[in-house]
This record gives C-alpha cells, structure tokens and sequence, in this order.
C-alpha cells in the first residue's frame, strides 16, 4: 500500500489518503459546487478578526480510508476568532460518489452570536441537499443578525427541501435547498457570503459578557442543545458508519463535529 500526502493550504492539516497504486485527478476533484462554497467561506474566514488556528488531535485531522477500492478522504479546516470559539470547516469523500461539505463556527457563549451552519451533499446524481443558516442559541436571534437577515432578498429556488424533526434548532431564516442548475449553485454561494457577512459584522460589533454572567450560561446551554440536536442527524453518522466503523463514527461526532462547548 502507497501512502499519498495530499498538500493543503492550512499549516494545521494534512490528509494522507491510502492509494492502491496511482491515484487520478478524478479521485481527489470535489463538485463544483463544494469546492466554490468551501472557496467563499475560506475568503470570508480571512477576514475575521483575531482569526488563529486550532490545534486538532492529529488521529481527527488525517483521516483517510479506502471502500470498495475508492479512495476516501476527509480534509478538516480548524480556527478560532474573537467571537467564535471554533470555526470548523470540513469537505469529504465518503464513499460511492458522496462529498460532503460541512461547516459550522461555534460562538463563544460570552458574546450575544448565533451558530453559523452550512452543509452540501453531492453524489454522482447531483446536489441532494444545500443548507444555510445562522441559528439562535437562544429563543430569539440578536438583533444585530436578525434585522439585516430580514431585509436580505432570496433569489427563488425552485426546490425548497422541507426540514427533518432535529431541525427545530434553526432559525426563520434556514434556506434548505436542493439546487436544480448551475446559477441556483451561484445563487446559493452568494447567499451564503451573505450570511457570514452578517455574521463577521455582528462580531465586530459584539462585546463580550463575563464567563459567569447569566446571558453568557443560557447561550452555553442553548450552543449544548444545539449539538444534542445535531447528533440525531441519523444520515451523517450512517455515512461515516459506513466509510469507517460505528465506533470510529461516534468518536468523529463527539469529539470533532459536535463536541460539547466547554465551560465558558
Ligand atoms: C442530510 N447529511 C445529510 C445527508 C447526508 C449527510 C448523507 C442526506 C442527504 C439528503 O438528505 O439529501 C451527511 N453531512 C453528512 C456528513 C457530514 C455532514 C457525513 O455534515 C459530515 C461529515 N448537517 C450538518 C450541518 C447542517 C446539516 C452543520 O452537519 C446544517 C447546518 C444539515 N444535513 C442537514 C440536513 C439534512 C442533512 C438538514 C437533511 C436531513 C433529512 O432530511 O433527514
């Protein structure tokens, strides 16, 4: 067995895929789609204040695998900014054609922030799922992200995919789509930048409350909930469940996906 190190962009990644002899450029292209939105996401990450990386246990962050001869990989993207306290983004090969994009920043509960969540999966078939939102950790969005969300003018994709039961987690303003063409692709990643807009000036103009104020406590409970509600996405754990073992699967969503926040 070769080992091939694919080279990445961040210092904190790597991604070492097990090949079985040469590997081609159609095993390692993603969808168009993914790699534009993980593209945007990157330039509006940039510009973030205080933006570092995040150190991640080195068994999370190279994770390779081969199915049925295919070559898997899963490339994490970690960092950490005034206001957020994880910024997580993750793009994959999973198996029969699936890629993934998965990416969620985690507020620093002291600051009055939603979570920030955006997800794409493409099989050989087409784009079956594209999501955005910016979701409250408590019951109502601050007024700093609601008021400019509200005036946002969505362009009108035709297939609006309905929400599963776990998603009760977002907010009004979830755009849960299933893109039919290549300009509802464009329209999807403009939206999202317009989403971390809104986002990267609701930093900007936050100021922290202290660790053990109340508003601070109820946004930690509310940022747990949130990932108590993500991990009952049965498709993601099946997914992994499938490309790597069950117990591999829950180690990944426990501890990289959704990982509890801690204490603030
Ligand atoms: C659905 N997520 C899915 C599906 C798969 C995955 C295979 C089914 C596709 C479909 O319904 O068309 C798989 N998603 C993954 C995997 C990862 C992932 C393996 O992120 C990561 C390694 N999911 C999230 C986040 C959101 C999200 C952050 O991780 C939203 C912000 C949403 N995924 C989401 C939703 C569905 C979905 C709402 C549809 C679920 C359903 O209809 O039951």
């Amino acid at each position: 067995m070769e080992w091939l190190r694919i080279p990445c962009q961040s210092p904190i990644l790597c991604c070492i895929a097990p090949v079985p002899t040469t590997i081609s450029d159609s095993d390692l292209s993603m969808h168009p789609l993914v790699d534009a939105l993980a593209d945007r996401i990157r330039i509006c990450r940039q510009d973030l204040p205080d933006l570092a990386p995040l150190a991640v246990d080195p068994d999370l962050e190279a994770i390779t695998a081969t199915l049925d001869g295919e070559a898997l990989f899963i490339r994490n993207e970690l960092h950490q900014c005034r206001g957020l306290r994880k910024l997580h983004l993750e793009t994959a090969r999973l198996g029969l054609g699936l890629q993934i994009l998965h990416c969620v920043f985690f507020p620093d509960p002291r600051y009055d922030l939603p979570v920030f969540g955006a997800d794409i999966v493409a099989s050989p078939a087409g784009i079956s799922a594209a999501i955005v939102d910016l979701s409250p950790v408590t019951a109502h969005l601050p007024d700093s992200v609601r008021s400019p969300l509200e005036d946002l003018v969505l362009p009108p994709f035709q297939q609006v995919r309905e929400l599963p039961a776990w998603g009760s987690i977002f907010s009004p303003f979830v755009r849960f789509i299933r893109p039919v063409d290549a300009e509802e692709e464009g329209w999807f990643v403009d939206l999202v930048g317009r989403y971390l807009e809104i986002l990267a000036t609701a930093i900007r103009q936050g100021e922290p409350d202290a660790a053990d104020a109340l508003p601070t406590v109820q946004r930690h409970q509310g940022q747990l909930s949130y990932c108590l509600q993500q991990k009952r996405n049965d498709k993601t754990r099946r997914v992994l469940e499938k490309a790597f073992s069950p117990e591999w699967a829950d180690r990944y969503i426990e501890e990289l996906l959704f990982d509890n926040p801690p204490e603030p």
